[in-house]
């Protein structure tokens, strides 16, 4: 019952603000910690103007404590909608209680979390565990089956490096010469990528080393720098394969050195105010609004580079 009433007072007070053109939405962004987050903030912040909508932006500096904290500083504000891309995946239910009992409704943003549905609108973003079965799928064709392959993971905890890991590993178990040896976190960014490389390079068995698989682009163009810098011909000595399509990817496959990136679109603005607007009229919003995205190899890169809009 009390679900209903805040579902109704939500619908009211929404249509209202958008009678009067002056909806406004409190983002809670992870930070900057990748080519592609940025593209996100950018397509967020230019949409919200094209649509006439204020927007309260927040960059946590991928720190779960400054999501909450700008959470509830938006629903202290009054905002008619939350935008959340959750930095982890736990520890969102006492926050999202507080909106919703304060009829704010809040739409997930490129990541999930594991609180009940029925404390967010809608989730944004991609099919996460299908973009790392086409990472294997792709390194499987190229390596005929048979490779030594070490992983740099996202974010610890966090729902994208969760469900890529799982996602690579789903079609690993139909190729039994194609394990991975090592498995490391590198926090989605190039620093911490290329750290992560220059300590397995110096380990012994890494000369069995035949392939990379990266959770992003750019822990991949870090792995790429340490790499060359111990002597090695990434994308020839190691093929790698990542995920996120930015454009330095593309440049790094036109130079021979990354072999495939799976496209992760972060140009979610448009698609988040349209869910933001429907929302404010009244209308239902479906559970899951699926961003599209393709797979991209060095067979392709040059010619898809110009096209690449982040
Ligand atoms: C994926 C997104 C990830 C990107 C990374 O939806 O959450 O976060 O793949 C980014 O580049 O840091």
């Amino acid at each position: 019952m009390k679900r209903m009433v805040a579902a109704v007072v939500l619908t009211v007070v929404l249509a209202q603000a958008a009678v009067a053109g002056e909806i406004t939405v409190g983002f809670a962004q992870i930070g900057a910690e990748s080519a592609w987050r940025t593209a996100e903030t950018i397509s967020i912040k230019d949409e919200a103007e094209k649509q006439g909508v204020t927007l309260i932006f927040s960059d946590a500096q991928q720190k779960q404590e400054n999501q909450i904290r700008a959470i509830r500083s938006f629903i202290a504000q009054g905002v008619d909608v939350i935008g959340l891309a959750p930095v982890v995946e736990s520890g969102w239910d006492p926050v999202l209680v507080e909106a919703r009992e304060a009829g704010t409704p809040v739409i997930l943003v490129d990541r999930k979390v594991n609180s009940d549905e029925s404390l967010y609108e809608c989730y944004l973003g991609p099919n996460v565990i299908e973009e790392g079965r086409n990472a294997a799928r792709w390194l499987a064709k190229r390596m005929n089956g048979k490779a030594t392959i070490v992983e740099l993971q996202g974010t610890v905890g966090a729902a994208p490096a969760i469900e890529r890991k799982q996602g690579f590993e789903d079609i690993l178990a139909e190729y039994p010469d194609m394990r991975i040896v090592k498995s490391q976190s590198g926090d989605f960014t190039r620093a911490k990528g290329k750290e992560v490389m220059e300590q397995w390079v110096k380990s012994p068995d890494f000369s069995s080393v035949d392939a990379v698989y990266a959770h992003n682009d750019d822990m991949a163009l870090g792995a790429i720098q340490a790499l060359e810098e111990s002597g090695f011909k990434p994308g020839k000595d190691i093929v790698i394969v990542s995920i996120d399509g930015v454009r330095d990817a593309f440049v790094a496959m036109t130079e021979g050195k990354l072999n495939c990136t799976v496209e992760c679109n972060p140009l979610l603005g448009p698609q988040f105010f349209s869910l933001v607007k429907r929302l404010a009229s009244g209308e239902s919003i479906p559970r899951w609004e699926e961003s599209h995205e393709g797979v991209f190899d060095e067979t392709v890169a040059a010619e898809v580079l110009p096209t690449r809009l982040y």
